[in-house]
C-alpha cells in the first residue's frame, strides 16, 4: 500500500481513493536520473540521498523500485495570507494603522482556517459534484439537485466569515469593500467553486441596496448580507436564455404576466443558471400588456426578484430540465430551468431591466477579477514551491535560469493584475461611502470591464503556463492542477466575453461623452509627472509616457473615422488601457495623485524592494499600447475587415 501523500487539500476523501488504488500518488511516475548529477552548494545532501536511493534501487526487485522509490514531493502552499508579500505590503501601505491592525489579525486567522479546514472541503466539492434527480422512486417529479455536505458547509463558512456582510456593514468605512475583496481573494482558490454563488449574492445585495432596500426586499437583503449561517441566503443571476447570453436585449424571451396582487408570473426558459441551488435570484423578463404583447429589445426588459423555493423546499413553479455538463466549475450546479409561472416581484422601473441589473454585473465582474487573480496566485505559489523541491538535470528547478524566467514572467502578470484589482475595489469603496470624486466614479466605470476582460485572459494564460512548469504531472487529474486550469478558463467567458466587454468599454466612453477617457488620461499624466522623480523608475515612466502619447494620437485619429474602426480596435484599445493603467494609482482618500503606474507606485514606496522596482519595469517592457501599433498597421480599416473575413473563410462563400 502506498503512503498516503495527499494533494495540498489534504483531503480524507482523496486519501481513501488513493489507498484503494484509484489514484496514483503525486509524482510516482517521476523517474529520477541521478547519474552525472551536478549539484550546487546546499543541494549536495539531497543529491547524495537521491544517489544512494538510486543505487539501492538498482539492487532492488522491480516491484519494490516501482512502489517505493519513485515518489516526487508534492508542491504545497501554507497560510496564503502570510505567504503573500505583495498583499501584505499593499495593505500596509494603504490601510489606516488601526484598520490594518484588526484586518491583519483576522486575515492571519482566516489564512490558517483556509489551510486546515476549508481547503479539504474544496477538494471534497470537486470529488462530489452536484447530482440531479428528476423523479423519485414512485415516479413523482421532484427535480432535486443534491449538493454535497462540503458545498453546504461552504455556505455556512461564507456567512461566518462575513464574505458578503463585510462589504455592507461598512465598519471600516471605505476600506470595507477592499477588505471584503481581500478575504474573497484568499477564499477563492479554496472555495470549491463557492466563489460563484457569492459573486451573484453580492451582486443581488448591491442591486437591492441601490434601490434603497425597499420594504418588500428588506428580509432578502438582511439574509443576503447575514453572518448567521442559519439565515444566510445566496442568489442566482438568471440572464442567459436559449438565444444567448451576450445579446440580452434581443435574446430574452421570458414573459412576465401581472397578477391581481401586483406580483408577476414568469414564463420562459433559462438556459444557463449558475448555482441553481441558490435561495433567490434576479432575472430579466418582458412584461406582457393586456393583449399579451411585449416590447422587444432592451426597452422591453424589466428586472425581477424571486424566491427559488418556498419554506418547504418546493420549487416556485420551476422545472429543472437538466444540469449542464461543463468543462470546469463542476463543483457547482448549473442548470436549464423552465419557468412555468414562477411568482416574482418587479424591482426595476418597467423597461429599465438592463440598467438595473448592470449594478449586479459590475459586482460579479469584479468577483471575476478576484477569482482570476487568485487563480494566478495559487498556480504560481505551487509552481514556486515545486521549483524548490523537484530535481531535474542534476539540480533543483529553481536553479535553472530559464525555468525561473518563465515563473518570473507569470509573477509580473499576477502582480499587475493584483494591483489593478485593489485599485478597483478601493474606488468602489469610495463610491459606496460617498467619498469618491467624479473622476473616481468615471474611472471605476471604465476600469471594471477593462480589468475583467484583461485579467480573465491573464488567468487562462498563467494557468496554462504554470501547468507546464510541473511537466507531465501538471496534466494529471489527481494533482488538482487541471481543476484550477478548467475553472480559470471560464473567467474570460461568463459575465461578458472579452469582445462584449471591449464593447462595454466603448459604451462607457460614449455614455460619458468621452469623460471617462479624459479622467483616465489626466490622472495618468499627473501621476507620471510625480513619478518621474524616482530615478530607478524613469525607463518605465518614459515608456508609459510614450504609450499615452500613442493612445492620444490614436483617439484623435479614430474620432474622424467610422464606427467600424472603433469596433475593430475595441479589444486592442481595452488591452492598452489595462496595460497603461496597471502603471498607476493614488493613495488615500483625500491625497492628490502621487505618482506613476500601479506597479510603479508600489515600487516608489519608501520601503519598496528591488523586486517591486523590477516588476514595475518589466511590466513596462511589454507593448503598452497595442492599439496604436495595430492602427499603424492598418488593422482597423474596412479593407482589413474584408481581409479578416477572407482569412477566416478562405475561398469558401461568405
Ligand atoms: O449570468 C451569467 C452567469 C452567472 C454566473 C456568475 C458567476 C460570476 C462568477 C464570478 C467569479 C467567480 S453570465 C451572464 C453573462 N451576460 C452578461 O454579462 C451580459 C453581457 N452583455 C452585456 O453586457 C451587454 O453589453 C448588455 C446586456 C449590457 C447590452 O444590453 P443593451 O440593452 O443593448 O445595452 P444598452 O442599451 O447599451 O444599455 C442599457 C442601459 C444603459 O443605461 P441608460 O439607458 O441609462 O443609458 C447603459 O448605460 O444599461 C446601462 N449599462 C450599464 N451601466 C449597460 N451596461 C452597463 C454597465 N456595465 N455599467 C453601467
Amino acid at each position: 500500500m502506498f503512503a498516503c501523500h495527499l494533494p495540498w487539500w489534504r483531503s480524507s476523501a482523496t486519501c481513501k481513493l488513493w489507498q484503494s488504488g484509484h489514484f496514483l500518488p503525486w509524482g510516482r511516475c517521476q523517474m529520477l536520473t541521478i547519474k552525472g548529477i551536478n549539484t550546487t552548494v546546499g543541494q549536495e545532501q539531497q543529491a547524495s540521498m537521491q544517489e544512494k536511493r538510486a543505487l539501492e534501487d538498482l539492487e532492488m526487485p522491480l516491484a519494490r523500485r516501482e512502489m517505493e522509490t519513485l515518489f516526487q514531493e508534492q508542491p504545497e502552499t501554507g497560510n496564503q495570507y502570510l505567504e503573500d508579500t505583495l498583499l501584505q505590503s499593499y495593505l500596509k501601505t494603504h490601510l489606516p494603522p488601526k484598520v490594518l491592525e484588526e484586518v491583519h489579525q483576522d486575515l492571519e486567522r482566516f489564512g490558517n482556517r483556509l489551510l486546515t479546514k476549508i481547503q479539504p472541503l474544496s477538494w471534497e466539492c470537486e470529488l462530489n459534484p452536484p447530482v440531479f434527480r428528476q423523479y423519485d422512486a414512485w415516479g413523482q417529479r421532484v427535480d432535486h439537485i443534491h449538493t454535497c455536505s462540503a458545498w453546504r458547509r461552504m455556505k455556512e463558512i461564507s456567512a461566518e466569515e462575513g464574505l458578503i456582510a463585510e462589504a455592507y456593514e461598512r465598519r471600516y468605512s471605505n476600506w470595507s469593500r477592499l477588505y471584503q475583496a481581500v478575504k474573497l481573494y484568499l477564499f477563492s482558490s479554496s472555495s470549491g467553486g463557492f466563489s460563484c454563488p457569492l459573486a451573484m449574492t453580492d451582486g443581488a445585495a448591491k442591486v437591492i441596496e441601490s434601490l434603497g432596500i425597499p420594504g418588500s426586499l428588506k428580509n432578502a437583503f438582511d439574509r443576503l448580507t447575514s453572518r448567521d449561517p442559519k439565515k444566510f441566503w445566496t442568489s442566482g443571476q438568471w440572464m442567459t436564455e436559449r438565444r444567448g447570453g451576450s445579446d440580452v436585449a434581443n435574446g430574452t424571451e421570458t414573459v412576465a404576466r401581472k397578477q391581481p396582487d401586483d406580483t408577476y408570473c414568469l414564463y420562459g426558459f433559462k438556459w444557463f443558471t449558475s448555482a441553481a441551488d441558490s435561495d433567490v435570484t434576479l432575472t430579466l423578463a418582458r412584461i406582457a400588456d393586456a393583449e399579451g404583447q411585449c416590447t422587444q429589445g432592451s426597452r422591453g426588459l424589466s428586472l425581477f426578484f424571486l424566491r427559488v423555493r418556498d419554506e418547504e423546499g418546493k420549487l416556485n413553479s420551476i422545472q429543472v430540465q437538466r444540469l449542464k455538463d461543463k468543462l470546469g466549475t463542476r463543483q457547482m450546479a448549473t442548470a436549464e430551468l423552465w419557468l412555468q409561472g414562477a411568482r416574482a416581484e418587479l424591482i426595476s422601473a418597467e423597461g429599465r431591466g438592463v440598467a438595473a441589473i448592470s449594478n449586479m454585473l459590475n459586482i460579479t465582474r469584479i468577483h471575476n477579477v478576484i477569482t482570476a487573480v487568485a487563480a494566478m496566485r495559487r498556480m504560481i505559489s505551487l509552481s514556486r514551491d515545486y521549483a524548490r523541491k523537484r530535481v531535474a538535470f542534476g539540480k533543483l528547478l529553481k536553479d535553472h535560469p530559464l525555468h525561473m524566467q518563465t515563473i518570473a514572467r507569470m509573477e509580473v502578470q499576477a502582480r499587475g493584475a493584483f494591483l489593478l484589482l485593489m485599485e478597483i475595489v478601493r474606488l468602489l469603496g469610495l463610491a459606496e461611502t460617498n467619498l469618491a470624486s467624479e473622476q473616481d466614479q468615471l474611472l471605476l466605470r471604465l476600469l471594471i470591464p477593462v480589468a475583467k476582460l484583461y485579467t480573465g485572459k491573464q488567468a487562462s494564460a498563467v494557468a496554462v503556463e504554470a501547468m507546464e512548469s510541473f511537466g507531465g504531472q501538471g496534466y494529471m487529474e489527481d494533482t488538482g492542477l487541471p481543476v484550477i486550469l478548467r475553472d480559470a478558463l471560464v473567467l474570460s467567458i461568463w459575465e461578458g466575453t472579452t469582445n462584449i466587454l471591449s464593447l462595454d468599454v466603448l459604451r462607457s466612453l460614449a455614455k460619458s461623452q468621452g469623460q471617462v477617457m479624459a479622467a483616465f488620461l489626466s490622472t495618468v499624466q499627473k501621476k507620471l509627472e510625480l513619478a518621474s522623480g524616482t530615478e530607478e523608475l524613469s525607463p518605465g515612466v518614459q515608456r508609459t509616457r510614450g504609450a499615452i502619447g500613442s493612445l492620444q494620437q490614436f483617439l484623435e485619429a479614430a474620432g474622424s473615422e467610422r464606427a467600424l474602426t472603433m469596433e475593430l480596435a475595441a479589444r486592442d484599445f481595452s488591452y492598452s488601457l489595462a496595460r497603461i493603467y496597471t502603471g498607476r494609482a493614488k493613495t488615500g482618500i483625500t491625497e492628490p495623485w502621487n505618482g506613476s503606474a500601479l506597479l510603479m507606485e508600489h515600487a516608489a514606496r519608501p520601503d519598496a524592494s528591488s523586486t517591486d522596482v523590477c516588476a514595475a519595469l518589466r511590466w513596462c517592457n511589454q507593448e503598452l499600447c497595442p492599439v496604436a501599433v495595430e492602427s499603424g498597421r492598418g488593422s482597423y480599416g474596412s479593407g482589413a475587415a474584408l481581409q479578416d473575413s477572407a482569412l477566416v473563410f478562405g475561398s469558401s462563400r461568405l
